[in-house]
């Protein structure tokens, strides 16, 4: 079961960023006037009009297909309070809550089979030997992805995640699929992260967190990416929205840094805190959600990806990590 639902999450990432997909969409059958959409956003300075999830320029050329608007209501089910993914004809609980320590002596110990799905494991990972050569997996570049010791030498099992500087976009997460966060849901999330190389930002644009929606095209969501400064801002891929902040404060190397992080999800207006060692760094307004009435349902930690430009390989430690759909296990 996981494995057709790995297939399908590939074949997700086999489409390529928006950006890019813009540039050579093809044309519709249904074009829509400026006058006939559902939303508007803007991409590299052109607005773009979206109907029914398809994506279309001011001309009611159709640029992309970005989202099914049925997604939910086809694959969706609630029963006495549970929200349920069918696939298959098999029900499978979404979930809000996650919660590990990492404290597991190899990283099957983490993983999900066929026999543990609903547990609150991860379910996938970039550097899959199984998965080798194909879209959106670096195990062929030397990526690599571990459970390991405390890097600080204490008694303490940890995650570690190496990306290689190959030119091109590098990764090395882990994934927990089957979450639910909609429009108007709250995110909380902490964890612990220890980053070895220096010059974080310069070195390659790193991210620590994404939480996205791997059904809709190019797997839009929100990002902790970390700008100018080595500061920590969020960014919503897919709609080129980076929220900074105002004053950056660094986040320091070879340390374990505390991150706590809060999210009202929405597509219009959302609301963002960030916390980096009980600092409050970051405290904003804005849109996190990429699409009207899409939810997030996909969260990935550890080298979640860095950029073309990376001129090092990046290594990040996770440890006590948590993320929740309420404030309790966290505030
Ligand atoms: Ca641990």
């Amino acid at each position: 079961m996981w494995k057709l639902l790995c297939s399908i999450i590939l074949l997700l990432l086999l489409s390529i960023v928006i950006i890019d997909y813009f540039h050579d969409g093809s044309e519709g059958t249904e074009p829509a006037s400026q006058t006939e959409h559902d939303f508007t956003f803007e991409n590299d300075g052109e607005t773009v009009y979206v109907s029914n999830g398809k994506a279309y320029d001011k001309n009611g050329k159709h640029l992309a297909d970005l989202y099914d608007p049925n997604h939910f209501n086809e694959h969706y089910v609630e029963e006495d309070g549970t929200l349920y993914l069918v696939h298959d004809g098999t029900r499978y609980a979404t979930t809000t809550e996650l919660t590990t320590d990492f404290e597991y002596d190899a990283l099957a110990d983490i993983m999900a089979s066929e026999e543990r799905w609903e547990q609150y494991m991860w379910n996938s990972y970039t550097t899959n030997p199984e998965f080798s050569g194909k879209k959106d997996n670096y195990h062929d570049v030397g990526n690599t992805i571990e459970l390991a010791q405390d890097p600080t030498g204490r008694e303490n099992r940890v995650l570690k995640t190496t990306a290689k500087a190959t030119g091109k976009v590098s990764k090395a997460s882990v994934k927990r699929e089957l979450f639910y966060f909609p429009e108007g849901s709250e995110i909380y999330f902490e964890g612990w992260f220890y980053i070895e190389g220096e010059d974080i930002y310069d070195g390659g644009g790193t991210t620590i967190l994404d939480i996205e929606s791997n059904w809709a095209l190019g797997s839009p969501g929100i990002r902790l990416i970390f700008k100018d400064g080595d500061a920590l801002a969020y960014e919503v891929k897919g709609m080129q929205k980076t929220y900074r902040q105002e004053s950056p404060v660094e986040f320091p190397s070879k340390e374990w840094v505390h991150v706590k992080g809060r999210i009202l999800v929405s597509s219009d207006n959302g609301e963002m805190q960030l916390w980096q060692n009980d600092q409050l760094v970051l405290d904003t307004e804005g849109q996190t959600l990429p699409y009207p009435g899409t939810f997030l349902n996909t969260v990935e930690v550890g080298t979640t990806a860095i950029s073309k430009y990376a001129k090092n390989d990046q290594t990040i430690y996770v440890d006590d990590f948590t993320i929740s759909g309420s404030p309790s296990e966290i505030f």
